[in-house]
């Protein structure tokens, strides 16, 4: 693909493969870096037209999706990702536990459903599971699909057959982050590679979970580097189902504390060119709402993000109030999926 600037909506449209909402993304056009500045670099509102128009294509622009998290195990982890407050090597007061009990669990779940989630992930402070562990987690994987919750784990890296088997226990997607560019990556961890994490996305991919993968922006990148961030996504093939873009949450205690926060447009401009890479993907607006006012997060869906972690905390960072994501959805008439349609118009209070 040429320069993006001179990339033509029907241009852009031809390369889309048909709509269908089941269908995995297929293989997509290869983007260069070049032709994702080249989208950061159109007008703010352009880029946000073209947004909606591919967001349109394929979705209804008025209904998000919500999956909520529950930590199933905190803290603690021997890995050193300069973002997270669960590194042991961050002072960030956040206390290590073991792994949560099944019932603790299933209890959660059904809380999550409750409240309106259709999808339930848990999330692990680990490298990667131990063997020990694979019998508890894929346990959980089971208790939760019975609930006729949508499952989705992220437990660190995976070898192939332990994705395997948490693909027999049915785990419907796996979260596994590229986090930044690769030329950045190597100034935030050092314990694990770019490389290990892509072969953790291929053992994923080849077990046929569905791939959850993102990443963070507001780390001290430039430009460039979110550019080579959703590069390496929109270029996987396929593409990942779902792409979670977080905004850093700067934890005290860790050595990411004192970043200075990323200009929200620039957040926004992201979140779109996400959108216009990977137009048939779950664009997910993570980490990082409880810092957002309800206008910037209105922006975030208006550039294309279609799915938010809903429930009042992330993993050890606080998210939202269910009850005030509520009342935006219904401030901007947002439907939520799985649901049936408020009966109440719309109002403006
Ligand atoms: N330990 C597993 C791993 O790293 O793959 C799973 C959990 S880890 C917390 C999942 C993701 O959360 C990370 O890859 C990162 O993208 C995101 N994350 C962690 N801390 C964050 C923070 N402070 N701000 C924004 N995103 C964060
Ligand atoms: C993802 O990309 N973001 C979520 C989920 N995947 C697991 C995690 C965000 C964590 C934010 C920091 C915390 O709460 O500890
Ligand atoms: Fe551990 Fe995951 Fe946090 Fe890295 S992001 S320190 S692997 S919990």
């Amino acid at each position: 693909m040429t320069s993006t600037a001179t990339i033509s909506l029907s241009t852009l449209r031809a390369s889309l493969p048909a709509r269908s909402d089941a269908a995995a993304p297929t293989a997509p056009p290869r983007w260069s870096v070049a032709d994702i500045e080249a989208l950061y670099a159109l007008p703010f509102m352009d880029l946000l037209f073209r947004a909606q128009q591919v967001h349109r294509e394929t979705f209804d622009a008025n209904e998000v999706q919500l999956s909520t998290l529950l930590s199933i195990k905190t803290g603690g982890c021997s890995e050193d990702c300069g973002y997270c407050p669960q590194a042991s090597t961050a002072d960030s007061g956040v206390e290590a536990s073991k792994l949560m009990p099944l019932a603790e669990v299933i209890e959660a779940a059904q809380a999550a459903k409750d409240q309106g989630a259709t999808r339930f992930c848990m999330g692990a402070a680990w490298r990667s599971p131990k063997e020990r562990d694979m019998e508890r987690v894929t346990d959980m994987v089971r208790e939760v699909r019975a609930l006729g919750l949508e499952t989705c784990m992220t437990l660190g890296m995976l070898e192939a057959q332990q994705a395997q088997a948490l693909k027999d226990a049915g785990l419907d997607y796996y979260n596994h982050n590229l986090d930044s560019a690769p030329e950045f990556y190597e100034s935030i961890i050092s314990t694990r590679t770019y490389q290990d994490r892509l072969d953790t996305l291929t053992n994923v991919r080849a077990a046929g979970i569905n791939v959850c993968c993102g990443g963070i922006v507001g780390m001290g990148e430039s430009r460039t580097e979110r550019a080579g961030l959703i590069a390496q996504l929109a270029n996987l093939n396929p593409y990942p189902e779902s792409v979670p873009i977080n905004n850093l949450v700067a934890v005290k205690g860790t050595p990411l504390a004192d970043t200075p926060p990323l200009d929200p447009f620039e957040f926004v401009r992201t979140i779109a060119i996400a959108r216009i890479t990977m137009p048939l993907t779950m664009v997910r607006l993570s980490a990082g709402r409880e810092e957002m006012d309800d206008a910037l997060q209105a922006l975030c869906f208006l550039a294309g993000a279609n799915s938010i972690f809903y429930g009042d905390k992330l993993l050890t960072t606080s998210n939202p109030q269910a009850d005030k994501d509520r009342q935006l959805f219904t401030r901007l008439g947002l439907k939520v999926q799985g649901e049936r349609p408020a009966a109440h118009s719309p109002s403006c209070q």
